[in-house]
């Protein structure tokens, strides 16, 4: 008999502990939870949603590890032990030397944005983030995507769609003046453009323009060790590297780096901001106390900063983050088998259905994007994210909307949370909407708050 060749899978590099009961629900249940919630993912309550593919913020699954770290919480006021750990394990592994914790994500944007930003600024970046940009604009800045433009494609199979343009960079300097730019941005992988990573010979270039200019270079690190997997699977002469070491290397181009804990160190509340320059470093421990609580705690809990220090040395394990970015690319060739339209390539946290081609009946101002997870939830209890016209919000200086090129829907990944199962019947329940699709006729939008209008927006069916 000739001998085949026997296919070899792969599976998570963990095994089930403990276990959260989920509800089933009806479609009928549903319809009703959809309607109070205003078609707005965010509004609906948790207990009602089956498989939530929400966000991979803070929804992760902490392992023994952590959850043993928790007990070992030095709870004073001022110096606790589990901060100098955080501090070690921040040097380490990010190469930072100074740091700051702070109660999540963009606190730290915050923090650093009132730092450095004037008035009248000008913050070039990757792509914008919702959070990162509106602290940028409350400091007084304008963000500037400098972007490659394939990153504003969906089709386009770049592997570095997180790559900053240069040319469009320089432009920028030119135009403004270096002494306008304080900083420039960059996330990696690049979460709005479907979680899109930048090559290291990309943040060399950009290195070299900052340094050539004066300007300085910041980095939202809050999914680094994904981008560092992509460097080490897609970028030539890094596959021996580990992502301790690329991860290593990609911060040492920074100044400093600020960063949601909520993602790649698994746990479920936590950030800070960290940094070689001892006159923001001062600075930041100034406005921690002002804004999130003492230098050493930063809004925290010890045992929190236990769980972070100790998510530090998971994150940068090869199996962890494989096992996570291949998770997200199983559900995009699982998607891709029913002809439902993706954003290429699968990015490191989520798979994005894009929801322009998805519904191509639907004038951006139906909210193409809101509708369709308002549809997944009805029809399966599956919960994913607007990522659109919605999030994008409006220009602060005109009122008018955004609108955006990409027009998403998010399905995100908490790590180490559901299994291959749970993925195919939310493949499944998305194929039938795709089926389905020309039922959907658009929502209107009938409140609106002031910042960050995604979260609690509320729209009606046409
Ligand atoms: C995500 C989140 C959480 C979120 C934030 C805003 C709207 C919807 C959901 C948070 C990030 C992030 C990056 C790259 C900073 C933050 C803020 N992401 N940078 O993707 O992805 O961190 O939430 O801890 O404040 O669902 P924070």
């Amino acid at each position: 008999m000739a001998k085949r060749k026997i296919k070899r899978s792969w599976a998570e590099p963990f095994k089930i502990k403990m276990v959260e009961p989920i509800k089933m629900t009806t479609r009928e249940y549903r319809e009703k939870c959809a309607k109070e919630a205003g078609y707005n993912t965010f509004l609906l309550k948790s207990e009602d949603v089956y498989i939530d593919l929400l966000t991979d913020s803070g929804t992760n699954a902490m392992s023994d590890y952590q959850w043993a770290g928790l007990m070992m919480g030095d709870e004073a006021y001022a110096g606790s032990r589990n901060f100098y750990y955080l501090w070690d394990n921040i040097k380490k592994y990010y190469g930072m030397p100074y740091f700051v914790p702070t109660h999540q994500g963009r606190a730290a944007e915050h923090i650093i944005s009132r730092i450095m930003i004037k008035p009248g600024d000008y913050i070039p970046g990757n792509m914008y983030f919702t959070t990162t940009r509106l602290h940028q604009e409350l400091a007084g800045g304008t963000f500037v995507d400098v972007i490659i433009d394939e990153a504003h494609k969906p089709q386009n199979k770049h592997p570095f769609k997180g790559n900053i343009d240069t040319d469009k960079l320089e432009d920028l300097i030119k135009k403004v003046g270096a002494k306008k730019i304080p900083y420039i941005s960059m996330a990696g992988p690049v979460n709005m453009a479907g979680g899109q990573p930048f090559s290291m010979q990309n943040l060399k270039e950009v290195h070299k323009i900052a340094k050539k200019h004066g300007i300085k270079l910041w980095f939202d690190a809050t999914r680094a060790t994904e981008n560092a997997y992509f460097i080490k699977v897609r970028e030539k002469g890094y596959e021996k590297k580990s992502i301790e070491q690329i991860l290593k290397e990609m911060c040492g181009y920074f100044d400093g780096i600020w960063v949601s804990a909520k993602k790649d160190l698994m746990v479920n509340i936590g950030g800070f901001l960290a940094t070689r320059n001892k006159k923001v470093y001062e600075e930041a421990r100034n406005m921690v106390v002002v804004y999130e609580g003492l230098h050493t705690y930063g809004g925290l809990a010890g045992r929190d900063m236990e769980a972070m220090a100790r998510g530090i040395e998971e994150m940068v394990k090869y199996e962890n983050v494989s096992s996570r970015v291949g998770q997200v690319e199983y559900c995009g060739k699982q998607l891709e088998k029913y002809g439902v339209p993706l954003v290429y390539p699968f990015g490191g946290h989520a798979i994005f259905l894009d929801a322009k081609k998805f519904l191509p009946h639907l004038k951006q101002d139906l909210f193409p994007a809101q509708s369709l997870a308002a549809e997944i939830y009805i029809d399966s209890g599956v919960r994913g994210m607007e990522r659109g016209i919605v999030s994008a919000g409006r220009d602060p200086k005109t009122g008018e909307n955004r609108y955006p090129k990409l027009e998403l829907v998010r399905l995100t990944f908490p790590r180490r949370v559901y299994t291959q199962s749970h993925i195919d019947v939310a493949v499944e329940s998305i194929a039938q909407v795709y089926q389905d699709r020309k039922k959907i006729k658009g929502l209107k939008m009938v409140y609106e708050p002031k910042y960050l209008r995604f979260f609690q927006a509320k729209f009606v069916k046409l």
